[in-house]
């Protein structure tokens, strides 16, 4: 291309200021020093390791900035088909580590830090995690940014700027949650994101929607917010390819109504600026239920209008027409929360642009993709139609015309067929009436996926059977999720990691971009100094963690055991209570046993970790339970070198990564047809831990991918679940009758043990009343695969076979497999590297 000219001033003296990314040890404590001393305005005299931290993030976030800038400039110049996605939930966990192993600088600024008289360790502790998700979907969303970005694919992410992420969780001494606020930013400046004050837009709520000739409307009045952009950096691994996660923040358009604040009124002046600001103020810690509250669909409108308005902004920069749209733009729905994208860009279309009804839908439709993420009932999103009226009545007036055209193309396929177009109708009828989202972010769609094959079958076969029948199966497919090994294996795992690297001869940057590669380690299963290298490393990671758990909570772990780990949110569906259970009779076992038959048994640490929704009852009494039962069954001396149970406080991205290199073996035990996918479950298992669990979600991926001798099914089959259900709920037969182990176990509980029985009662009861997640019906099959499980841990050398068996494996669990289904079969966009 010809060469350009120089926008402004002389060329020389611009170019001379500019730099490039510091590489060199010497430039690198060079920078750190030079943010101490102005940016910080610190000293050597004053700086302790958060002002050491700070220094060298902002030293790193330079180097982010340059790749960033050219990364975007790039793309702009080539205006190439971009992707978005759209998600309410980003659960970061730390940068600082990520950013320096992407950059390929971590040993560059471990020496240049410890030069400085720090030691790199503590300064990865003092950051804070970003925790601006509740789990498995907000860390997928991490997951894919940083494999889009490795991939060098052109995909920004969209979500919002909470001030609060996920609450912080303290246990009480009785064992009862409580929650804190998460005030992630309070700390002063995040060095992570680059404020842009310039970058707007103004979001309306309320009002009133005014319908004007050929389809249109005029939407005006009630109250206007601004969305003000935030843009966090997403380094690729070994490229200069840089992304954007563009997150908003609310605030109001005007200061304060000055109006009523002369007239004395300052309440009410206050009042507007305050619930523009609430908008963005915190992340909903409820997954997996929908609560129908106002500030939350606030929050989905707020975010997806102010995303739209900057990729409609971005497209029309390039100066084709709107039937191009799908061609340079297209956005992946992360589940239902920005469902509203679709109404949205049909008023954007036919109210802003003046594109026909039929035009507009057409291009929607070629635009939009949606991610299914579960399929409980109780999670599937409905919002009354009086509050979507009143907060967005141009929306609510396009949604019935979406239905309107969707019910009667329904009738003509299959004519008078009046409860099919009842059960596929946008809106549920009742009283209030509801608007369904995933029927909406299903017809508005291109493509529908669930996340694994089981939960794409069960999304094709039952919530979206009638769409599939009336749409043809085409439309419906499966990406299985996947998970980044730099994150989840190079940064956690940093002695395994080169231990693959050496074994296989090439350098990390090889494998963890084509993680298939680990297959390459198979043969060395059967290499017995292998082996032992696999083992010693394993042992460390749990000497880690016993330190880890030593320094924060003051309890002394027993590194010799066999340990056990499940943490993830805590729900039924999951089945905490299943593994507790479990452990009581384990320990009740264990006392039964003469001590020459406990010498025999080996010892296991079991490891808990994981948040309740702040109002979810039943899953708080279940903490409760294992918090209390740790604390009698750790302090019995005739099985606490056998036994021991922790409830680790506060569980985030930070403390996975200390506990899933650590693990023998970890649960993913949910009652079968439950669990979407599961993404932990992958995590362990590229860490050469053993999965124990049930047929459910990617679990059989991650069997059919490992062997299923390397891992532990037990339970009942999905198919088998709606009778059994059926069964408990017509036909009960009492726990006694149905399973004397379990019975004895609940008793135990009842009885006091571990302190009032009573207590427990709600949470036994629905075990012992209508068992809706089947506790009673796998609960012998489990303690079966545990035995198992003790069986296999006999042979060292067997199970560490296994262990690398499972790693070897592993390889498609790679998130980057996972974004290039993504990019290739829906999107349709190509990687834009940059030189
Ligand atoms: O999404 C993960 C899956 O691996 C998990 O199996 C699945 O449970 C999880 C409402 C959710 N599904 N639905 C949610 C989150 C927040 C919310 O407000 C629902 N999370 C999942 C990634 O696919």
């Amino acid at each position: 291309s010809g060469k350009e000219k120089w926008p402004r001033g002389d060329e020389k003296t611009w170019k001379e200021g500019f730099r490039s990314v510091n590489t060199e040890v010497p430039s690198i404590t060079k920078s750190i020093v030079n943010h101490v001393q102005t940016s910080l305005a610190r000293q050597a005299y004053n700086l302790d390791d958060l002002g050491a931290y700070q220094a060298a993030a902002l030293s790193v976030r330079d180097d982010l900035i340059l790749n960033w800038n050219e990364t975007q400039m790039h793309y702009t110049r080539k205006a190439p088909k971009r992707a978005y996605y759209l998600s309410l939930e980003f659960l970061m966990g730390r940068t600082f580590d990520n950013a320096l192993l992407n950059l390929g600088l971590k040993e560059q600024y471990r020496e240049g830090i410890t030069k400085l008289g720090f030691n790199m360790e503590d300064l990865l502790e003092q950051e804070r995690d970003a925790a601006l998700g509740n789990g498995g979907l907000g860390r997928l969303a991490a997951c894919y940014l940083d494999s889009s970005a490795s991939q060098e694919l052109p995909v920004w992410g969209y979500g919002l700027r909470y001030q609060y992420g996920i609450f912080q969780q303290l246990i009480s001494p009785e064992g009862q949650q409580l929650e804190q606020p998460d005030p992630w930013l309070a700390g002063g400046e995040n060095p992570w994101e680059l404020p842009r004050l310039d970058v707007t837009y103004e979001v309306r709520f309320y009002g009133t929607a005014e319908r004007l000739p050929e389809g249109r409307a005029l939407w005006q009045g009630g109250q206007e917010v601004l969305a003000v952009a935030y843009d966090v950096m997403v380094p690729g691994c070994y490229t200069k390819n840089t992304n954007n996660l563009r997150l908003w923040e609310s605030k109001p358009k005007r200061g304060f109504d000055l109006n009523s604040f002369n007239a004395g009124d300052y309440e009410h002046a206050v009042e507007s600026s305050n619930s523009a600001a609430a908008i963005t103020s915190v992340l909903y810690p409820n997954d997996h239920t929908t609560f129908g509250k106002e500030l939350r669909l606030k929050q989905q409108y707020f975010w997806t209008a102010a995303s739209l308005a900057d990729i409609v902004r971005r497209f029309k920069n390039i100066g084709k027409p709107f039937s191009a749209f799908p061609d340079y733009v297209a956005i992946q729905l992360n589940d239902t929360h920005p469902t509203l994208a679709i109404p949205e860009l049909m008023r954007i279309l036919i109210d802003e642009e003046e594109i026909p009804w039929g035009k507009a839908w057409d291009i929607v439709t070629n635009t939009v993709f949606y991610t299914n993420h579960t399929v409980l009932p109780e999670a599937l999103e409905k919002w009354p139609v009086p509050l979507m009226e009143h907060l967005l009545p141009r929306h609510m007036q396009i949604i019935y015309d979406i239905n309107l055209f969707f019910l009667q193309a329904v009738e003509k396929k299959f004519p008078g067929d009046r409860d099919r177009l009842a059960r596929m109708s946008l809106i549920e009828e009742g009283f209030p009436k509801q608007v369904r989202m995933a029927h909406l972010a299903c017809i508005g769609s291109r493509k529908v996926n669930g996340v694994a094959e089981l939960h794409s079958e069960l999304v094709r076969t039952t919530i979206l059977k009638d769409f599939v029948e009336f749409e043809g199966p085409s439309k419906f497919s499966n990406v299985t999720n996947g998970i980044t090994p730099r994150r989840w294996l190079d940064q956690c795992n940093p002695e395994l990691s080169a231990l693959i690297s050496k074994t296989l001869k090439v350098d990390k940057s090889v494998w963890l971009k084509d993680l298939d590669k680990l297959k390459e380690l198979l043969p060395y299963a059967e290499d017995a100094g292998f082996r032992k290298e696999w083992a010693a490393i394993k042992q460390r990671n749990k000497e880690r963690l016993a330190h880890h758990v030593q320094t924060t909570l003051g309890l002394t772990v027993n590194t010799h055991a066999m340990f056990d780990v499940q943490i993830k949110r805590l729900h039924e569906y999951k089945r905490q209570t299943l593994n507790i259970l479990g452990v009581i009779h384990r320990y009740l076992t264990l006392k039964q046993m003469t001590a020459a038959e406990r010498k025999k048994v080996n010892p296991r640490v079991v490891f808990f970790a994981g948040k309740a929704a702040p109002g979810y009852y039943i899953a708080k009494l279940t903490i409760r339970l294992i918090v209390n039962a740790a604390r009698i069954i750790n302090a019995d001396p005739e099985t606490r070198d056998l036994l021991t149970v922790y409830f680790l406080p506060d569980y985030s991205v930070s403390l996975a990564e200390v506990l899933i290199p650590a693990s023998d073996i970890s649960q993913h035990i949910s009652t079968a047809g439950t669990e979407a996918s599961g993404t932990s479950n992958m995590k362990f298992c590229l860490n050469g831990g053993l999965l124990v669990g049930t047929v459910d979600g990617a679990n059989i991926e991650i069997a059919e991918a490992v062997g299923e001798n390397n891992v532990f099914f037990f339970g009942h089959l999905t198919p088998a679940v709606e009778d059994l259900r059926y069964q408990h709920m017509y036909h009960p037969v009492p726990v006694e009758e149905k399973c004397p182990p379990l019975a004895k176990v609940l008793d135990c509980v009842a009885s006091g043990m571990f302190g009032d029985g009573g207590v427990y009662e709600p949470l036994l009861n629905t075990i012992r009343q209508h068992d809706y997640y089947l506790i009673t019906e796998d609960f012998e099959s489990y303690i079966g695969a545990l035995a198992m499980v003790d069986q296999a841990y006999l042979d060292k050398e067997e199970w560490i076979k296994k262990s690398i068996r499972t790693t070897a494996n592993m390889g498609k669990f790679s998130s980057d497999r996972a974004i290039l289904e993504y990019a290739e079969s829906f999107w349709n966009i190509e990687p834009v590297k940059v030189a």
